[in-house]
């Protein structure tokens, strides 16, 4: 069969930042190893992203489409949304090519598949979740699927959904072929995002209030061999001369042994490369640090997320004030720039709260100060989504009806704190600019 598989629109335009689209280059080749003809099409590169679509859809005449749906909305405290384009790229393949096949994935698609599939009725099937197993047996079975994993499938005017696969064997992972879309136009695109992601992992242990990433990648870690992970970046740097990359696992330095062997086999090799990822601070000492910036890393983000231990407690962070600003103080010894996301107007926010919050911004500043070393501190409002704890702590204060439609930009902010985010913004931003100008 014929395959196309779209990353839909995941920014809200080409001046932001964009990622090499990992999920769906890895089921191209998923595909192709099951004999399929597949084509990759990312309309996030594109300046008209829907004129090159219809091109596209008309030239390459797939029996499938596939529609890799990741991000819902851009998050950041923005109101727009990402579904308007995600709906009418689908009704543009439907429209151009009757008769095709519409399937549909990805991490947005799957926080609201039966809601997708209702919204969008030209899709013929979803996959929630991990696709390696259960795409190629869909395509191979369109007029009457068995119950794969993940699969959404309509029954008169239900979807029915099966549950999904969280155990995806990682020791027997087989890397995207970057040769289905080629990886070096993606190097010069971001000024700050390296755009190659590695997975070396899946899974989260822990069980933050608002994150779904436990119900995305189920909660028990699944690491590739270091080994193998270290392959793949070789590959991507000599083939294609990638130097920038982002481990795009939940929690990098989780089981901190496994990152140690990357590093270790990084440096063993004498690859020059630079990475990133999200790290937890309470795995984070001297040592680690050290060794991760010897191996290239170039940008340690920490998401302690709580801004005082009242917030940390509250989003369920099992971790501790003190953790963090030891954290903090370790990587600001480094030459290694820090960024820090925080989520402000949490549940429970109370004046006191607030002031603690004002507080470890300054903290941190001071921390960064001597060595400058600190990127950005990010502050967002919590992004409420379905079947976290923060929904359901939502609901109880009321911040959310009944009648709220999660599927659109909704955020935890109410009063009297709703605008506690601009105080702390006007501290960063001062802290930040006058750190720079040397401004006392
Ligand atoms: C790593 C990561 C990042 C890195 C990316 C670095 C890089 N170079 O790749 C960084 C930190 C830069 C980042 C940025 C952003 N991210 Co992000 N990111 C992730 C994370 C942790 C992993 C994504 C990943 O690469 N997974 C590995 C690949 C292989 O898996 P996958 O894409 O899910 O694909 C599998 C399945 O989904 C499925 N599938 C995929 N496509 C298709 C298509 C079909 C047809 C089918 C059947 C199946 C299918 O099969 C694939 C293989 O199993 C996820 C959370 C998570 N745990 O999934 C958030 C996540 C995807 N990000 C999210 C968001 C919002 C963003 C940002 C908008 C945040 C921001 N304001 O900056 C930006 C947008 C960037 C962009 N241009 O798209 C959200 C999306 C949901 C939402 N709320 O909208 C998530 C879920 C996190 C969250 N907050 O909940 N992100």
């Amino acid at each position: 069969m014929k395959i196309l598989l779209v990353q839909t629109l995941s920014v809200e335009g080409i001046t932001q930042e964009r990622v090499y689209p990992i999920g769906v280059v890895t089921l191209a080749g998923c595909l192709r190893r099951a004999g399929h003809e597949v084509g990759i099409f990312d309309m996030n590169m594109e300046m008209d992203p829907y004129g090159a679509m219809k091109s596209r859809l008309l030239n390459f005449r797939p029996d499938v489409v596939g529609l890799s749906l990741r991000n819902i909305d851009p998050l950041a405290n923005k109101t727009s949304s990402l579904i308007p384009p995600f709906l009418v790229t689908a009704r543009m393949a439907a429209s151009l090519l009757p008769g095709v096949w519409l399937i549909a994935g990805g991490t947005g698609f799957s926080l609201f598949p039966g809601r997708l599939m209702a919204e969008v009725p030209e899709i013929h099937f979803g996959i929630v979740g991990e696709a390696e197993t259960s795409l190629p047996l869909l395509v191979s079975s369109l007029d009457r699927p068995p119950a794969l994993p993940g699969l959404c499938i309509r029954k008169g005017s239900r979807v029915m959904i099966t549950e999904p696969s969280q155990t995806a064997d990682m020791t027997s992972y087989l890397p995207p072929e970057r040769e289905l879309l080629d990886p070096s136009s993606y190097s010069d695109i971001n000024s700050y995002v390296p755009s190659i992601g590695i997975e070396t992992k899946r899974g989260c242990p822990a069980d933050c209030a608002y994150c779904v990433y436990p119900r995305l990648q189920g909660k028990s870690v699944r690491c590739r061999p270091p080994l193998a992970v270290v392959d793949e970046i070789e590959h991507l740097n000599k083939e294609y001369g990638i130097e920038r990359f982002h481990f795009t696992d939940p929690i990098v330095n989780f089981p901190e042994t496994h990152l140690h062997a990357i590093c270790n086999e990084i440096m063993r090799r004498r690859l020059k490369v630079k990475w990133g990822g999200f790290l937890r601070e309470d795995h984070f000492s001297r040592k680690n640090a050290a060794l991760y910036e010897k191996s290239g890393c170039e940008c340690f983000s920490f998401s302690p997320d709580g801004l005082c231990q009242e917030s940390l407690d509250v989003l369920g962070k099992r971790l501790r004030e003190r953790d963090v600003l030891k954290a903090a103080e370790i990587a600001a010894e480094t030459d290694v720039i820090s960024v820090y996301h925080f989520m402000v107007n949490v549940p429970g926010e109370t004046e006191a709260t607030c002031g603690k919050g004002l507080r470890t911004i300054e903290k941190i500043y001071d921390i960064h100060g001597r060595k400058r070393n600190i990127g950005a501190i990010v502050l967002n409002n919590i992004r409420i989504l379905p079947g976290t704890r923060v929904e359901r702590m939502a609901r109880e204060a009321g911040v959310i009806g009944p009648e709220t439609d999660l599927l659109y930009p909704t955020y935890y902010n109410p009063k009297p704190f709703d605008s506690f985010r601009y105080r702390l913004e006007s501290l960063h931003l001062r802290r930040n600019v006058f750190m720079w100008q040397e401004v006392e």
